[in-house]
C-alpha cells in the first residue's frame, strides 16, 4: 500500500499558537521512516501553503473564518487527490479545524466508491460547538458539528452538499471536555460518545469493541487523532490539555484494535503543538502510536 503524507502547517482554528509547527515535528520524530518500516511505500507530498494566522478576535462567533475556509479547501483537495490515486492519506496538522476538510474529502470518496464510512474521533473534546454556543470562537472546537451540517454554509457545504457525514458514522473516544451548550447539541444529534467515565467503567477494550462494531470489508475507517486525546502526563505537547485521558497502554490498545480491523483508509494527526512540548516527546509518542495503528505489534499475529 502506498501512503501519502500531507503537511498542513497552520494553527488558524486553535486557541494557542504553535500547531503550525506540527508537520515538521512529526517528520523530525520520524513518521515517514516509521511507516516505511511497516512495509508501506511513503510519499511525503510536502506542506500545503495557505493564509497566515492574523490572530484576531472572533467575528460573529468565529475566529479567522475566511482563513479557516481557505485551509480546509486546500486540505480537502489534497486528501481527495491522494484517495483518488488509491493512496492512504495521512494529514499532518495543524489544528483540528482541518478535520473538516479531510473528512469531507473522505466522505465523498466513500460515496464515489460505494463504501461505508466509519470515523473514529480520538479527542478530549467533542468538537461540536457552533457560533452560538462556542466559548472561544475557535473553529477547532467545531469541525464535527460542521461535518454533521451544523455551522456556517462555507464550512458545512465545503464539499458541495451538506451534511458531509451523519452522526451514525462517527464514534468519539476519550472525551472529557464538553462545553455547556455543546452538551445539549451532542445529545440532540445523538453522537456516539465513549467518554472517559464510560471507559473507566467498562474498560478500553470493550469500549473499542463497541466503537468498531459493524466495520466490514466494505468499510473505510478514518481516524482523526487529536493528540490531546492522550493524558497530559504522557503528551504535554498540545495547546489544550485536559487531565484524565487514556494512558500509554490504553492508547496503544486503541491503535492496535483499529489496526486489527484492517480497514484503515485515512488518518489525521492534529493539534500537536511543539511550543508546549518537551524535546518533541509528544511528537515521538504520536509516531509510536501511529506505528501501532499501522499494525506494529510485539508478537506475530494471525
Ligand atoms: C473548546 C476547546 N471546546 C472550544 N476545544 C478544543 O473552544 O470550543 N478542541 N480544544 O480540540
Ligand atoms: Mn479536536
Ligand atoms: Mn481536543
Ligand atoms: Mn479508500
Amino acid at each position: 500500500r502506498t501512503l501519502a503524507l500531507i503537511g498542513a502547517p497552520t494553527d488558524i482554528g486553535a486557541g494557542h499558537r504553535g500547531a503550525v509547527m506540527g508537520p515538521e515535528a512529526l517528520r523530525v520524530a520520524g513518521l515517514g521512516e516509521a511507516l516505511r518500516e511497516r512495509g508501506l511505500e511513503v510519499i511525503d507530498t510536502g506542506n500545503l501553503s495557505g493564509p497566515a494566522n492574523p490572530w484576531q478576535p472572533p467575528v460573529d462567533g468565529y475566529r479567522h473564518l475566511p482563513q479557516v475556509v481557505a485551509w480546509n479547501q486546500l486540505v480537502m483537495d489534497a486528501v481527495r487527490t491522494q484517495l483518488q490515486a488509491g493512496r492512504l492519506s495521512v494529514l499532518m496538522g495543524g489544528d483540528h479545524c482541518l478535520g473538516l476538510g479531510s473528512i469531507t474529502a473522505v466522505a465523498r470518496h466513500c460515496r464515489d466508491t460505494g463504501r461505508k464510512l466509519r470515523v473514529i474521533w480520538l479527542d478530549a473534546h467533542a468538537d461540536f460547538n457552533t457560533s452560538d454556543v462556542t466559548p472561544s470562537g475557535n473553529v477547532h472546537g467545531m469541525p464535527v458539528a460542521c461535518l454533521c451540517g451544523l455551522g456556517p454554509k462555507e464550512l458545512t457545504h465545503l464539499g458541495g452538499s451538506s451534511p458531509a457525514i451523519v452522526p451514525a458514522e462517527i464514534r468519539q473516544i476519550g472525551i472529557r471536555s464538553v462545553d455547556q451548550g455543546e452538551k445539549r447539541l451532542v445529545k440532540e444529534y445523538g453522537l456516539d460518545i465513549y467518554d472517559m467515565r464510560y471507559i473507566d467503567e467498562i474498560g478500553m477494550k470493550r469500549a473499542m469493541e463497541e466503537a468498531l462494531e459493524g466495520i466490514d470489508a466494505d468499510t473505510h475507517v478514518h481516524v482523526s487523532f487529536d493528540v490531546d486525546f492522550l493524558d497530559p502526563s504522557i503528551a504535554p505537547g498540545v495547546g489544550t490539555t485536559v487531565p484524565g485521558g487514556p494512558n500509554y497502554r490504553e492508547a496503544q490498545l486503541v491503535m492496535e484494535m483499529i489496526a486489527d480491523t484492517g480497514r484503515l483508509g485515512s488518518l489525521d494527526i492534529v493539534e500537536l503543538n511543539p511550543a508546549f512540548d518537551d524535546h518533541n516527546r509528544t511528537g515521538k509518542l504520536a509516531v509510536d502510536l501511529v506505528e501501532s495503528l499501522f499494525g506494529k505489534s510485539t508478537l506475530m499475529r494471525d
